[in-house]
Formats: structure tokens, C-alpha cells, sequence
């Protein structure tokens, strides 16, 4: 047994939480939940060569977390967070998330994605087993099945790197879970967006891209498969889940979504009509925007987090497309007013200038 240190000063019965990948969306909302329900929150960060701190600072709550560096494919940064942290409760979001990228790079995405949930577990094993785990699991485990809705009796069929290794993390939570008495959690999250979406995602590329064409600054707006169909919910409520799921008395599986699903082409329609344009105008397909397979049609039937967390969803896809739009919109027209404030739109290069396999495979 490692010997164990502690972090400063706390009241004993101040919660403790450990949130890996705090820079992320979930991250951020997450941080803010758990801060104001008392807990002192820690949170792991990857050195970067510019830091990366803008959604924690959007929502005004940098100075109120504790930073810890660590990286997912470094198992001594991992026992140092822990060490360091003494966490009640451990919520593991950190991950290489973007569908996309796992097509480029599967091997790292294997790494991080997958085995680095391991690390974490056994970290958890050694130091404390009485520490709570939650799981960042997704609805990517179910892929290219063919149910109509999912829930958490339905088979997976991952469709992707990503998919592939949250379905090892899945199953290492599982055992850990049944072998070694460890509470931890999975929470099968269906896609949920919010104004802090990384920019890369569907979502938030077309209410970044819709807000720039309707200020004039962007002509238009390429996409991939406009027929992918995604069950959309709003990120803020979706990190409440994952804390609930920690108050139960016994650990479990919970799928959490809004049991509705549209398709990419409604996002579109819905997105250019807050700004009254006509979306076919401005859009074009980019088949090296496909992926190499995708997931068709996602549909999440959460029953369960509702009969046994009391979890509901409330916003649902028009509302959530007016505020990511709306918000985008109110950016950067502060932007242009000469307003400077943390955000991620003006640091992305355009997609054109992103070399990738697809690229060389269409040469
Ligand atoms: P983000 O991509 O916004 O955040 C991912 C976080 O992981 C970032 O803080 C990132 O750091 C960190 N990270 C990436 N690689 C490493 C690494 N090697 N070591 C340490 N940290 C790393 O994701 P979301 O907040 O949207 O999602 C949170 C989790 O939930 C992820 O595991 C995701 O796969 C999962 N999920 C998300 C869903 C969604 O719809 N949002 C649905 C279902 C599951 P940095 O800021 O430096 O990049
Ligand atoms: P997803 O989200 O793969 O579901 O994973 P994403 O927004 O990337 O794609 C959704 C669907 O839109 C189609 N699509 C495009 N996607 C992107 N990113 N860019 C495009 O230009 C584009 N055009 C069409 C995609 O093909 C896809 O069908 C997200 C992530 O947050 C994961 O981490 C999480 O596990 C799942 O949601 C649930």
C-alpha cells in the first residue's frame, strides 16, 4: 500500500471531488455543480503549451477549483491527482472524445479512452477502494445496432475507435464494480450540447458557423452526413445525473437522454431559422466530412434515471438549438464591438486547412 498524503486544508465534512478532464464541457458544468453544492473541488488539467482554461473561466469559477496536472497515459500523474485530492468522489471525463479524431488516431485513442479508465480504477484500488467512480460512457456503445430506442438492456455494436474503447471502459468499470467491490458507476450519456461544445462537434459548428454567416463574416458552411440522426440534450442537466448517480446507495448503470432524436438536417433548419436564412443557401456536403462508418440513428430511452434518480430532462431540441445559436450570435457580435472575453471560436483554423487521412484517401 502506497503511503498516502493530504491536500490542504479541509473541513471534514466538506465533500471531496476529483474531476478528471475539468477543461472539458461536462468538466466545466460539472465543477460548477458540484462547487455550488459545497464540495471543494479538484480537477486534473494536461500541460499545454497555451492553457486552455476558458470554459472554467466563462463560468466564473477558475479561482474556485483546485488544478492538478495529469495526463490519462501517465499512471504516476494519476496516483499524484488522487494522492493529492484525497477525493470522495472521482468523476472520470477526461478522454479523447471526438468520434472523428478516433478514425485518425485509434491507437491514442485506445490509450486514453479506453485503457486510461483502468489506470484510474486501479489507482482507485490501491490508494482507496472506498472512493466513488463515475464512468463517462457513452451512447456510442450502441452504434450500428438496430434497436429503435436504447436503454441499458440493449446490445452494443460500437461503430468506431471511440466506441470500441468506451466499450472497454464500460466493461473494466463493470468488473471492477463486481470483483473488487469498488462503487462505480457508468453513466451511457446520449449526445448533449451546450454553448461550451468543443467547436469540432456537429452541434456547435453549425450555431458557430450560423451566427458568423449571419453577421457576415463566414460565406458558408460545410457538413458531412446530414442524415446521422442524434438524441440532443442540454449539457448543464446532463452533469447532474452523473452526481446523482454517486448519491445511491448501491452502484449501477444509467442511460441518460431525452428520448427524441433528429436528424443533422433538422439542426440546420432550426439553427438558420432563428437567424431568418434559408439553410440550403449557405450549406454544402463535403463527402471528406464522412466518416469511414457512421452511427445512423441514436434514440435513448431513460426510464430507468428517472423511476430510480428522479433525473428528467427539461430542455429539449428546439430550446436547445435558440441557445447555442443565440449565444454564438451574442459572441461575436461582442467580438466585433471590441469586447474581449475567454472563448475557442477565434482560435480554430478553418477546416480546409486540416490535413487528414481522408484527405490523402481522396487524392
Ligand atoms: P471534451 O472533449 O469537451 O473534454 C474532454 C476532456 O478530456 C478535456 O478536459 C481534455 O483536456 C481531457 N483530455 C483529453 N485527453 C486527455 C489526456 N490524455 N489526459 C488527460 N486529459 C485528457 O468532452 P466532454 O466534456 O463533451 O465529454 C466528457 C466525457 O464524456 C468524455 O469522456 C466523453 O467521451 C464522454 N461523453 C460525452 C458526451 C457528450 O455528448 N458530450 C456523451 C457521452 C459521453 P484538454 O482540454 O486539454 O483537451
Ligand atoms: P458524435 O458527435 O459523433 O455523435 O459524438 P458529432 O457532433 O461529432 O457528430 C454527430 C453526427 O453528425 C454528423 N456530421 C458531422 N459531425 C461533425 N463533427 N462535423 C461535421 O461536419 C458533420 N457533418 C455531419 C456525424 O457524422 C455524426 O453522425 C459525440 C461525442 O461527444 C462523443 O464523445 C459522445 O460519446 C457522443 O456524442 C455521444
Amino acid at each position: 500500500m502506497r503511503k498516502k498524503i493530504f491536500g490542504g486544508e479541509t473541513s471534514k465534512t466538506m465533500k471531496k471531488a476529483l474531476i478528471t478532464g475539468i477543461t472539458g464541457q461536462d468538466g466545466a458544468y460539472l465543477a460548477k455543480l458540484l462547487l455550488d453544492k459545497g464540495y471543494r473541488v479538484y480537477g486534473t488539467y494536461r500541460r499545454l503549451s497555451t492553457p486552455n482554461f476558458w470554459r472554467l473561466q466563462y463560468l466564473d469559477i477558475f479561482e474556485k477549483v483546485n488544478l492538478i496536472p495529469a495526463d490519462l497515459i501517465d499512471t504516476a500523474s494519476i496516483v499524484e491527482a488522487i494522492e493529492i485530492s484525497q477525493p470522495d468522489e472521482l468523476y472520470h471525463l477526461a478522454a479523447q472524445s471526438f468520434v472523428g479524431t478516433s478514425f485518425e488516431q485509434p491507437i491514442g485513442t485506445g490509450e486514453i479512452t479506453g485503457l486510461g479508465v483502468t489506470r484510474i480504477l486501479e489507482a482507485i484500488r490501491e490508494l482507496n477502494p472506498k472512493i466513488k467512480f463515475y464512468q463517462a460512457s457513452s451512447s456510442e456503445l450502441y452504434g450500428r445496432g438496430n434497436s429503435r430506442s436504447q436503454n441499458e438492456n440493449t446490445p452494443f455494436c460500437p461503430a468506431s475507435p471511440y466506441a470500441i474503447a468506451k466499450l472497454y471502459g464500460y466493461w473494466i468499470t463493470r468488473i471492477y464494480r463486481q470483483g473488487y467491490g469498488i462503487f462505480a458507476c457508468n453513466g451511457i450519456l446520449f449526445n448533449h450540447e451546450s454553448p461550451l461544445r468543443g467547436l469540432e462537434f456537429v452541434t456547435r459548428k453549425i450555431s458557430n458557423s450560423v451566427a458568423k454567416i449571419a453577421l457576415g463574416l463566414q460565406k458558408e458552411l460545410r457538413l458531412g452526413n446530414l442524415e446521422a440522426k442524434r438524441d440532443w440534450g442540454y449539457a448543464p442537466e446532463y452533469v447532474e445525473s452523473m452526481y446523482l448517480m454517486l448519491q445511491k446507495d448501491k452502484p449501477d448503470d444509467y442511460v441518460i437522454a431525452t428520448n427524441e432524436t433528429h436528424s443533422v438536417r433538422e439542426f440546420l433548419e432550426e439553427a438558420f431559422k432563428i437567424v431568418n436564412l434559408n439553410w440550403k443557401k449557405y450549406v454544402k456536403v463535403d463527402k471528406l466530412l464522412y466518416r469511414p462508418l457512421d452511427v445512423e440513428r441514436l434514440r435513448g430511452d431513460y426510464a430507468k434515471a428517472k423511476k430510480e434518480l428522479g433525473w428528467e430532462p427539461k430542455v429539449k431540441f428546439k430550446e436547445l438549438v435558440k441557445i447555442m445559436v443565440e449565444e454564438d450570435l451574442n459572441r461575436w457580435q461582442r467580438w466585433l464591438k471590441g469586447e474581449r472575453f475567454p472563448w475557442d471560436a477565434i482560435n480554430y483554423p478553418d477546416e480546409h486547412k486540416i490535413l487528414s487521412r481522408q484527405y490523402r484517401l481522396d487524392r
